[in-house]
């Protein structure tokens, strides 16, 4: 079936605040795996059993595992056209901010500069102990396993499930969803709180809100459009359609 785009052309041309919640799903065509696709990659690790601090004490090996891997594989990808029609979206609209799940850095690599990582960055490390931050290489190794200069086991800089989010930046998300005139959830499942909660936020309090999703969300039904397809292909197709619309 054909989109009709009037209604997000026209709501993007009154827009002055545009704000982007990202998931997973946008990376997924830079090669980067999803986290509940019934066939990916982490299908035998769910993300609830590992993320947690518990898991980390019972088990630091198999958790530095997963994280290495992860790092590896994020080393080697680059942003993808959903990731750059983002920059171009920044450069175009008053205010603009994007808010991300991933803990990839590729929205950075892009070149998008108002970017706000809820879950973390997977190239830091941070003192289990003492909560000092270091970058990925660096720290003492013992018996596998890297340590701070206090004794506490590094850990990857990241949110896992149970902990709190970096304050500043869920207040600033709050702050950005209640005041949106347009509020896009992008290749998310919208399963994991509090971001999950950012979509339904901005509908209740007056933005437009346009889903990007290969599939249905748990939010699909509180938005006011779902775009199907790759984000790698509806975003540039989406900014092509609006340029041409609004002449610029
Ligand atoms: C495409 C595509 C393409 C594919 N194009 N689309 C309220 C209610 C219920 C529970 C809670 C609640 N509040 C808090 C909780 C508890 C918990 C939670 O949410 N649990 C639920 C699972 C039930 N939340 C927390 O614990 C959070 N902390 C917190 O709330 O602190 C306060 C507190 C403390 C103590 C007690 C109580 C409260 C922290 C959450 C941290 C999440 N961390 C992770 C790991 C980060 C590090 C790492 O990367 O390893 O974050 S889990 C994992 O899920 C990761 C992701 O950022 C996050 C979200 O996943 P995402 O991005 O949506 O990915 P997927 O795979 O789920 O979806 C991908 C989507 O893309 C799919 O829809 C595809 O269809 C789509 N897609 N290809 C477009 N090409
Ligand atoms: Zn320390």
């Amino acid at each position: 079936m054909q989109t009709d785009y009037s209604e997000i052309v026209h709501r993007l041309a009154k827009a002055q605040k545009v704000v982007v919640l990202t998931g997973a799903g946008i990376s997924a065509e830079s090669g980067v795996p999803t986290f509940r696709s019934p066939d990916g990659i982490w299908s035998k690790f769910k993300p609830e059993e590992l993320a947690n601090m518990e898991a980390f004490l019972r088990n630091p090996k198999l958790v530095w595992e997963w994280y290495q891997y992860r790092r590896r594989l994020i080393e080697e990808v680059q942003p993808n056209p959903g990731h750059l029609t983002l920059v171009a979206m920044e450069a175009f609209f008053p205010y603009f901010s994007l808010f991300t799940q991933n803990v990839d850095g590729l929205h950075h690599k892009a070149g998008s500069r108002c970017v706000y990582e809820l879950h973390g960055n997977i190239m830091r490390n941070r003192c289990s102990r003492c909560e000092k931050r270091f970058m990925h290489s660096e720290g003492d190794m013992t018996e596998g396993l890297s340590r701070c200069s206090c004794g506490g086991l590094l850990r990857p800089d990241v949110v896992w499930f149970g902990e709190m989010l970096p304050e500043d930046v869920l207040s600033k998300a709050y702050e950005d969803a209640q005041s949106a005139d347009v509020f896009f959830s992008i290749g998310t499942s919208a399963v994991v709180y509090p971001a999950a909660h950012l979509p339904i936020l901005a509908a209740e309090s007056g933005a437009f809100v346009i889903e990007i999703n290969t599939e249905t969300t748990a939010i699909s039904n509180m938005v006011h459009i779902t775009l199907f397809g790759k984000s790698g292909e509806i975003l540039p197709h989406l900014w092509r359609t609006f340029r041409e619309r609004v002449n610029f």
